[in-house]
């Protein structure tokens, strides 16, 4: 791959200034007024930012961290970052044909994303033919006929891949698995596979959920909230204000990280006064500076710490009542933990001393109700799924599992991820939604397992795959093995994106490529049946209508429904009785239909549109383990953790404060005190010399495995940073070439973006 930074001939070079210790406040709010007023006009900024997060208005894009109940926001519930993200969609700069003419596909190829995405709206459907190296113009039906074309071509249903983002509404993305199914393939790859995969198998597997069962008010009322592996400062900003409420209630906070993450040690609330000019409130009670992949290693020994404290007084520390009623294995798990706890392996995994877990055990003894939140720093290891098994045996001694102020918080990456594996995204759908959707629409979807994301890469590259279709998203930055991914999607027959922004998988594309330019969710959707809105659920399972407000980027813009039912219409005929020509000219057709399949959504229509929507109800609630063993089940786990041969590094691959996933939006990250490059590895001061390298050095980044194929990331600039000795940190994607295809969590074979071995081979070195 050629480095696509070269083309734009900036970021070589940052300035480092001391990380911050505290988030949010002025700084952040001037710095997304920047930003928005740097992509659209001050009037449309303010039209966006009134409507956001209101119940009359529209969803965030950015987070799926769930809104107040309707009589508890703010005129302005949005974060800094939540800004950007929905000005990003709202700029006013537009991509037309002539741009396309301009630019042939293989100088975008060498283009950065942020340039890429800074160049404004795709607004008219564009189509790339074989051999051609431009974009040029297409009619919709042109366009819709040509993949319709391609799919009936394929031998095999199963030839085709339907790629989903998180950022796709809830009718769409139930039109999309419908039209895959109705096709004949459960080839539903989406963003989820590389996200909360872990997650879903270890909380279905023992909690027999697929998601959190905590809402904000569980937040408010904890007694001690674990924030592991997470960044809110940067990814769910106003998860603050929900930790500062818990806080102001005399909750307390442990936070288990690996980087001394601003967010997580003091909040200054951007919406009250004290937060704008006083010192804020102090977050993190404690703080557990972890080596990468360390957690397992930890919740084993804090519940060993626990059931040894049970042992010397018996009936003071476990939910005895709740571990006889509600669960199963305990006492496997117990021999387990007695058997195989190493106090010596857990400090060296965890890089923690013994008296930091002991004072975290004494923490957790003063607390009786307790949420666990967390994000990629557990998901995207190795052992992620072990990882948060343990956490649930951890919630499951106390009996916090079910209660008010308790519970399992996987906070979730984007605004509707959670919604789209409601919808059906999924390529291992259970067996009883099938079997709802055959009674709804009277054809029998295809039982067998579809590819995950993983899956899908290697059946492009080996031509099982010869048709790819993207539902927003950005397939080939945000997978692992970059240049393999680009390989297989360039394998590919035909490639189709629908998309509101540029992006480098519509310069690194199938033979026959198409770009097809939607509705953002911010946008009017105006149909037939009159203006339409969508639906959305968030990370606490919170469904909620999204009424779009502003004019359309384009008037040739389709909506992503349309899109979907169109084609789904041209490539099906009467294959199916389905009434996709209902289903664009009003989406409460849709949601009738969701009503009937998805459990949790009787009366849909009615109930979204009250104000704030409804909750879907957890089983787990209720006391329901939809488990193995009709119980909350306990789980052995074989201990485990990364490690680095002499002379490397583990690496884990994040995002700055200024990104949204593979799209950066400027060169810095302010609360790191990162400034002009994203090309920066940060380092121990320890492991600096120790490798004998200088800050400022130039250096690349070589990914070990054991393929023996040499995976590089070129000329990085070495940063010193508090990083838990052994482990460094680079930006996602930019590092994403440096992941093996085959570096999978076990059982949920997500990329481990979160712990790669590498060395640093030194360039030149500065005078
Ligand atoms: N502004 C903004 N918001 C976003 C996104 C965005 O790109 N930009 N992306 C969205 C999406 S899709 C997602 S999934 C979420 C992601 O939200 P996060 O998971 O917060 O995102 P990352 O930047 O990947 O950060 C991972 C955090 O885990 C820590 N960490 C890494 N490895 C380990 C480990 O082994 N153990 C522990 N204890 N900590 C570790 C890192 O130091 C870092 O603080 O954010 C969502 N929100
Ligand atoms: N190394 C490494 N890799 C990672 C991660 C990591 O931490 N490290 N994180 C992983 C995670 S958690 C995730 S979720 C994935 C993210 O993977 P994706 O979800 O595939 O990537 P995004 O960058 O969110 O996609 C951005 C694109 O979506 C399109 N888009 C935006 N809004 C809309 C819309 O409303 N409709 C439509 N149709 N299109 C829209 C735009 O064209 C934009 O360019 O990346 C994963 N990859
Ligand atoms: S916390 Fe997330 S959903 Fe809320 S405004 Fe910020 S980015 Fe948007
Ligand atoms: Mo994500």
């Amino acid at each position: 791959m050629e480095d696509p930074r070269t083309a734009d001939g900036h970021d070589d070079n940052a300035t480092v200034t001391p990380p911050k210790t505290w988030a949010v406040g002025v700084p952040g709010v001037a710095n997304a007024l920047k930003y928005s007023l740097s992509q659209t006009s001050p009037r449309r900024t303010a039209l966006t930012l009134l409507n956001m997060n209101q119940t009359k208005g529209f969803d965030c894009p950015g987070c799926a961290w769930p809104e107040p109940a309707p009589g508890m926001r703010h005129r302005n519930e949005y974060c800094e970052n939540g800004a950007k993200h929905v000005n990003d969609e709202a700029t006013t700069r537009r991509i037309t044909a002539e741009f396309f003419r301009r630019y042939p596909v293989s100088e975008l190829g060498r283009r950065s994303d942020q340039w890429l995405n800074q160049q404004g709206r795709l607004t008219v459907p564009m189509v790339k033919p074989p051999d051609a190296d431009h974009y040029e113009p297409i009619s919709w039906s042109g366009a819709l006929q040509l993949i319709a074309d391609e799919l009936r071509g394929l031998d095999s249903p199963d030839e085709a891949v339907f790629y989903t983002s998180g950022r796709a509404s809830n009718e769409a993305a139930f039109v999309l698995q419908l039209f895959a199914r109705a096709f004949g393939t459960n080839n539903l790859p989406d963003c989820s596979n590389m996200c909360h995969e872990s997650s879903g198998a270890a909380l279905y597997e023992t909690l027999g959920i697929g998601k959190g069962d905590v809402s904000l008010t569980d937040i408010y009322h904890a007694d001690l909230i674990f924030v592991v592996g997470q960044n809110p400062g940067t990814n769910h900003p106003r998860m603050l204000s929900a930790l500062e409420e818990c806080k102001r209630r005399g909750g307390r906070m442990v936070a288990v990280n690996t980087l001394p993450e601003a967010g997580l040690m003091r909040f200054k609330h951007p919406q009250e006064p004290r937060g704008v000019i006083g010192r804020g409130t102090p977050l993190a009670d404690q703080f557990l500076h972890i080596r990468l992949g360390g957690d397992l290693a930890l919740f084993q020994a804090l519940n060993l710490l626990l059931l040894e404290a049970e042992e010397a007084a018996p009936g003071t520390v476990l939910g005895r009542n709740f571990i006889d009623s509600h669960t199963s294995g305990f006492a496997e798990f117990a021999e387990h933990l007695h058997k195989t706890v190493s106090w010596p392996d857990v400090l060296a995994a965890t890089g923690l001393t013994r008296e930091e877990i002991e004072d975290l055990r004494d923490l957790v003894l003063r607390s009786g109700r307790i949420v666990v939140c967390w994000a990629m720093g557990l998901t995207q290891q190795k052992h992620g799924v072990p990882t948060i098994r343990e956490v649930v045996n951890f919630l499951l001694l106390r009996g916090n599992i079910g209660k008010l102020g308790a519970g399992v918080c996987p906070v979730r990456g984007h605004s509707n991820v959670q919604g789209d594996r409601t919808m059906g995204i999924w390529e291992q759908m259970p067996q009883e939604f099938l079997d709802a959707l055959e009674k709804e629409f009277s054809f029998t979807p295809p039982a067998a397992h579809g590819w995950d994301t993983v899956a899908s890469i290697k059946a492009m590259l080996d031509g099982r795959a010869k048709m790819f279709l993207s539902l927003a998203g950005n397939f080939v930055r945000a997978t692992p093995d970059s240049n393999v991914t680009e390989q297989a999607m360039r394998q590919c027959r035909l490639t189709a994106h629908i998309s509101t922004k540029l992006n480098r998988s519509h310069a690194v594309c199938g033979r026959t490529a198409l770009i097809l330019p939607t509705l953002g969710r911010s946008e009017r959707d105006i149909q037939a049946g009159g203006e339409q809105f969508v639906t959305v659920e968030d990370s606490m399972s919170e469904v909620h209508a999204s009424y779009g407000k502003l004019e359309p980027a384009s008037k040739h813009l389709l909506s992503e429904v349309t899109i979907l039912s169109r084609l789904a219409r041209r490539t099906l005929g009467d294959k199916v009785p389905v009434s996709w020509e209902r289903f664009e000219t009003s989406y409460e057709t849709i949601r009738e239909h969701i009503s009937h399949v998805v459990p949790g959504f009787h009366d849909f229509n009615a109930r979204v549109i009250k104000p704030g929507g409804f909750r879907l109800p957890s089983l787990v609630d209720e006391g329901i383990f939809e488990t193995a063993t009709g119980k909350a089940m306990f789980t052995c786990n074989e201990f485990d953790m990364l490690q680095a041969p002499e002379g490397h590094l583990i690496l884990q691959s994040l995002r700055s404060h200024d990104q949204w996933n593979t799209v950066p939006y400027t060169l810095n990250d302010r609360y790191r005190g990162i400034h002009g490059s994203r090309h920066v590895v940060l380092v121990n001061p320890a492991d600096l010399r120790a490798l004998g390298l200088r800050q400022d050095d130039r250096v690349d980044l070589v990914s070990v495995w054991h393929d023996g194929v040499e995976r590089r990331a070129e000329d990085f600039q070495v940063v010193a940073y508090p990083t838990a000795p052994g482990c460094a940190a680079a930006y996602y994607p930019e590092t994403n070439v440096l992941v093996p295809l085959d570096s999978v969590a076990d059982i949920s074979n997500t990329p481990t973006s979160k712990g790669i071995v590498v060395r640093l081979e030194e360039r030149v070195r500065r005078t």
